[in-house]
């Protein structure tokens, strides 16, 4: 019998502080080490899966922080999983969802570890869970966030020498608009035939961006990310009827009824997914069959996940149909130490889809061990 030996008997969690290489900014926020809550779930056969929930700046990017997600794994979302079967993925994800509501990358983190677990102990991949694989690469992206223009155009081209990344995302929004636009000219000029993304994480009011869209326009950027805050659905709307270029929804959309207001208000004809957005790999894939029945073109977004909460993203990213975007998942490499052991592969500007058992990836103990935050 295949559910044989698959019951969940453990989940334990680890908070997780993680150096960065460089300070990384945001509009709202800025981080020179990342926080991590670890997952670890044990089946009666005693095989051990692991997931990851990310956050930015404790809870700023997202509402949630390491410790609010530690607490509330330990004391509603693991009692809810603990003795079903691991195989049951729609059920644990719906006890998980009844034990408690939103608290998205707790839940993401726990499921992840589910299908890491529930794939090593029969030998599959986790894309194989999800429809299974369509491709074994990515275009991967790297994120330009010191705010220096020198600094990150010296990074950019050690990327390009590298042959790991072609594509950049620059954050805007912590300078003022106009010494952005001054920093973003830089930036495109020393980098031609690079496609440019700006991540505005917020930052503008609708004014603001009628007035540099032209610029940025003018400049071939290719994608502009999140430029208002999520509540001013119309605004973005009018901002994307008169931009060149198209808009990408990020932090507005976590749900799919979001996904479905903003692309119907034709505020965003790009989404970007997250599984701190979704919750979990099932309801990640629904996310972008959402986004794609309204039209929408999707990007794989990240936020700054080691390679473990990488490959959870990409077993899931790895078995869509369409995937326009590409990729952002720099994080294995933004962080000092990576948690998995060997890190995944970037080449020829794709990072590589794990086709191992699980997750496909293996943790290391030693690295989580020396990053575990002492109480
Ligand atoms: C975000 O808003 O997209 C992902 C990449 C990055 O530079 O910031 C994060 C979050
Ligand atoms: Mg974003």
């Amino acid at each position: 019998d295949h559910r044989q030996g698959r019951r969940i008997v453990a989940v334990e969690t680890t908070i997780v502080d993680v150096p960065t290489t460089r300070r990384h900014r945001l509009s709202n926020t800025e981080v020179t080490h990342q926080s991590y809550v670890i997952a670890r779930a044990s089946l009666s056969d005693g095989t051990v899966g692991y997931g990851e929930a990310a956050t930015l700046g404790g809870p700023r990017w997202a509402e949630e922080s390491v410790e609010a997600i530690k607490a509330n794994i330990d004391t509603y979302l693991a009692p809810a999983v603990l003795g079903a079967n691991a195989l049951d993925f729609e059920a644990n994800s719906a006890a998980m969802k009844r034990a408690a509501s939103r608290n998205n990358a707790a839940r993401a983190a726990v499921d992840a570890a589910l299908y890491d677990a529930a794939g090593k102990s029969l030998g599959l991949p986790a894309s194989q869970f999800l429809g299974g694989a369509v491709r074994d690469r990515i275009e991967v992206l790297w994120a330009l966030a010191s705010g220096d223009a020198d600094q990150e155009i010296e990074e950019a081209r050690g990327k390009l020498a590298a042959r790991e990344h072609r594509r950049f995302k620059i954050k805007l929004g912590f300078h003022a608009p106009a010494d952005d636009m001054a920093r973003l000219a830089r930036i495109v000029e020393a980098l031609p035939g690079c496609e440019i993304v700006c991540d505005v994480n917020q930052a503008w009011s609708e004014a603001t961006a009628i007035r540099y869209l032209p610029r940025m326009a003018e400049l071939g950027i290719v994608l502009i990310e999140q430029p208002l805050r999520p509540g001013l659905v119309e605004a973005t709307a009018r901002i994307a009827r008169r931009s060149a270029i198209p808009i990408m929804t990020d932090e507005a959309a976590f749900t799919g009824a979001e996904i479905v207001a903003q692309a119907t208000a034709a505020a965003g004809s790009v989404y970007s997914l997250k599984l701190v957005k979704s919750g979990g790999l099932m309801d990640l894939k629904r996310a972008g069959g959402i986004a794609q029945a309204c039209g929408m073109e999707l990007y794989g977004g990240c936020l700054l996940e080691t390679g473990l909460g990488a490959a959870a993203h990409l077993a899931v990213f790895s078995t869509l149909p369409s995937l326009e975007w590409g990729c952002e998942h720099f994080g294995p490499r933004i962080v000092k130490t990576d948690l998995i052991r060997p890190s995944l592969t970037f080449r020829d500007f794709h990072i590589h889809c794990p086709t191992g058992p699980g997750l496909g990836v293996q943790v290391d103990e030693d690295a989580l061990a020396a990053m575990t935050r002492k109480a």
